[in-house]
């Protein structure tokens, strides 16, 4: 079984949102074509309370800056994906009907949560990983957004459990922070993930 797991593609990932990712509404369309493709889709959804701990503005610090957090250290973001907000909703295009399971993340205040299979600790599990396993899901095709940070974080999560994880790069769009994109590339390619459809520079 193989399954299309389509990370953060919501309102404030795309041009004018909070977080805005340069093209994170080119992929949309892409996307919902390639959902056919596989035998389960999955979303997930970036779900912040307000006030979260990964927001600047809850430490009067300026955006982009970098944090260090009892889990490691962390990108303060601008407010963004705050719960039942217009900018947490998914892009207005996307085939939210043809998701078998959506999965929220980032809810708990105290820490960040960039993968879709544990928070930022990289111990607190958000349920994902048992609900491929049961449904028999061995092999994992990851798009979305944003490349560098919550598909990065993902693809190697899903690698380190064993599944055998493809990340499409015409599908995704990148934040690339302070070369976060190479790092990123770098460290998918470490854990064994195959990317596909990669830019050659
Ligand atoms: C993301 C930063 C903060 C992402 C989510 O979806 O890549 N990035 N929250
Ligand atoms: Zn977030």
């Amino acid at each position: 079984m193989h399954a299309l797991l389509v990370i953060d593609v919501q309102n404030d990932f795309c041009p004018n949102g909070a977080l805005a990712v340069d093209g994170g509404d080119e992929i949309v369309a892409g996307i919902n074509a390639a959902m056919d493709r596989y035998d389960a889709v999955i979303l997930t959804q970036d779900w912040h309370p307000a006030g979260h701990s990964s927001f600047a503005s809850s430490l009067s610090a300026a955006p982009m800056s970098v944090v260090e957090m009892p889990y490691g250290p962390q990108v303060l973001w601008p407010d963004h994906c705050i719960q039942g907000t217009e900018g947490a909703a998914f892009h207005p295009a996307l085939n939210t009907d043809r998701a078998d399971m959506i999965v929220r993340k980032g809810y708990n205040s105290a820490i960040d949560s960039y993968s879709a299979f544990f928070e930022n600790d990289h111990k607190t599990p958000t349920g994902l990983e048992g609900y491929l396993r049961t449904r028999g899901i061995t092999t994992l095709t990851l798009v979305g957004l944003a490349t560098d940070f919550c598909v990065n974080y993902s693809a190697v999560d899903a690698a380190r459990l064993g599944f055998d994880v493809t990340v499409d790069l015409s599908l995704c769009r990148a934040i690339d922070f302070d070369g976060s994109l190479k790092v990123a590339a770098d460290g998918m390619q470490t854990a064994g993930v195959t990317l596909k459809n990669a830019k050659v520079a």
